[in-house]
């Protein structure tokens, strides 16, 4: 680590302490771009980077509602409106008992760069609240919904800042908060993306994460004149991403033998097909179940606790080509990417943000195997959010295959920019240089035209 990036560091923790997602997600980026200063020493003197890792404005409120027991319950809302250099701020809403500031920060700071990546006009934030809608009947979700947006569409709008989905946010939630904000402020626009079909929403936006990251896959194995065709492919997680993962591998002819939920996982031999996969959506989106019911219905398959006391997640343990981590943060550990490695898996594509801790990003580098980080292999989602934002300007829906073809054609074109720039940049087949140093240069660009804002 050089000293200018050493010096960043210690000012980013001392004014951030205990934000310990939020620093590993900043000296991350700011690794891969000491040797863009160095090049630029116009970002360097407009301070480019210490105003990246300071948001434009962070969000803070109370969230009350009422329980159906009608007792009163208080959560914390946020929203990190943190980059607008090249658009409205723009992503997810996170429902989520461990969320704080600092993973929101950490989300909102990786955000930008993946927006940038995207080719759209799109600016970085992130929000949510330490509110748990598992369990909650849907009276009680509404009521949350309706309280937080009752706040939050205060500093909101089609062309200010338009939230979307994450963890615990799907289009159950996106409904409520729509209806909420379209009540107060008495206007239908886009403001949020991951709306119903028949109000606003895109075809493909609930597929779009999954099948992102599927096709930044299948780019990355082109680079070696291969295809998912046979592969054998883990995929933790068991929410949105992971389903559209799932299905898209199917389509390319892999095959899927796990799937998770933070109680456990289900090694499947056979292969999770579309029938078994039709049971998960309806388990997960409608029964909102455990995925422990999986090995229930499928005898051959067999599911495995997973305790917090180990230092590995047995998951990781099995021999496959391809891992499509798709839960949350830091679930690939040093030890687990070792794992990996040795069970066979050489292509990482990241659906999840920031699933791999450093020391297992360092494994996966340092053995040259096709590592796609989340900025870019997961940014599918929020490039169809875009598309949304488009149709919704036009007031005019494109079908299925528009957006498809559109999608397709932006993970390409992410894929191309990571590989040009990693190369560009004297790291070839660098995929984490080739996003952080890709995303950083528009924006940094953006930001020395628009003056010191
Ligand atoms: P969902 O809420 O639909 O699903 C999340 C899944 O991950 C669930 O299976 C959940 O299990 C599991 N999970 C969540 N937190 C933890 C945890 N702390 N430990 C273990 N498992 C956990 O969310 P999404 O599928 O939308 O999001 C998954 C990941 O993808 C996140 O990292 C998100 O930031 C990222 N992402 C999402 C995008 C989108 O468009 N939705 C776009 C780009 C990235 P359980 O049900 O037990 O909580
Ligand atoms: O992390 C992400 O990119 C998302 N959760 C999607 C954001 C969006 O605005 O669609």
């Amino acid at each position: 680590m050089g000293s200018y990036v050493k010096n960043l560091m210690a000012e980013v923790k001392a004014k951030n302490p205990a934000e310990i997602e939020f620093h590993q997600a900043v000296e991350e980026v700011i690794e891969s771009l000491e040797v863009v200063l160095d090049r630029h020493p116009e970002y360097r003197a407009a301070k480019i980077v210490e105003r990246l890792v300071e948001p434009e404005r962070v969000l803070m409120f109370r969230v009350p509602w009422n329980d159906d027991q009608g007792g009163v319950q208080v959560n914390r809302g946020f929203r990190i409106e943190m980059n607008s250099a090249i658009g409205p701020y723009k992503g997810g809403l996170r429902f989520h008992p461990s969320v704080n500031l600092g993973i929101l920060k950490f989300l909102a700071f990786e955000q930008v760069f993946k927006n940038s990546l995207t080719t759209l006009p799109m600016g970085g934030g992130k929000g949510g609240s330490d509110f748990d809608p598992k369990g909650k009947s849907d009276n009680e979700v509404m009521r949350f919904c309706q309280s937080f947006m009752t706040e939050l569409c205060k500093h909101i709008g089609p062309n200010t800042d338009v939230p979307a989905g994450d963890i615990g946010v799907g289009g159950r939630e996106i409904g409520y908060l729509f209806g909420q904000y379209k009540r107060i402020r008495n206007e239908f626009t886009g403001v949020l993306t991951g709306k119903g079909l028949n109000w606003g929403g895109s075809l493909i936006r609930p597929e779009a994460t999954g099948y992102g990251a599927v096709y930044f896959a299948a780019e990355m194995l082109r680079t070696r004149n291969e295809s998912l065709e046979g592969k054998t492919c883990l995929v933790s997680g068991s929410g949105n991403v992971a389903q559209y993962t799932i299905e898209k591998i199917i389509q390319l002819g892999g095959k899927v033998i796990t799937l998770s939920d933070s109680c456990g996982y289900i090694y499947d031999e056979e292969g999770i097909d579309a029938e078994k996969l039709e049971f998960v959506l309806e388990l997960k989106n409608i029964r909102r179940g455990r995925i422990k019911e999986y090995a229930d219905k499928f005898k051959n398959a067999v599911y495995t606790e997973i305790s917090a006391d180990l230092d590995h997640n047995p998951m990781w343990d099995h021999a496959a080509h391809c891992a499509f981590p798709s839960a949350t943060q830091n679930e690939i550990n040093e030890k687990d990417a070792q794992n990996l490695i040795n069970n066979g898996v050489y292509v990482v594509s990241e659906g999840a943000n920031m699933p791999t801790t450093p020391d297992g990003v360092n494994l996966f580098l340092d053995k040259k195997i096709l590592y796609g980080p989340g900025k870019a292999a997961n940014a599918g989602g929020v490039a169809v959010s875009g598309l949304e934002m488009v149709q919704n300007s036009m007031r005019l829906p494109w079908t299925r295959e528009e957006v498809d073809n559109r999608l397709h054609h932006i993970m390409k074109s992410i894929h191309t920019t990571c590989v040009q720039t990693a190369e560009s940049y004297g790291t070839p087949g660098n995929y984490v240089n080739g996003a952080n140093i890709g995303g950083f240069l528009k924006v940094a660009n953006a930001m020395l035209d628009q003056g010191l804002v």
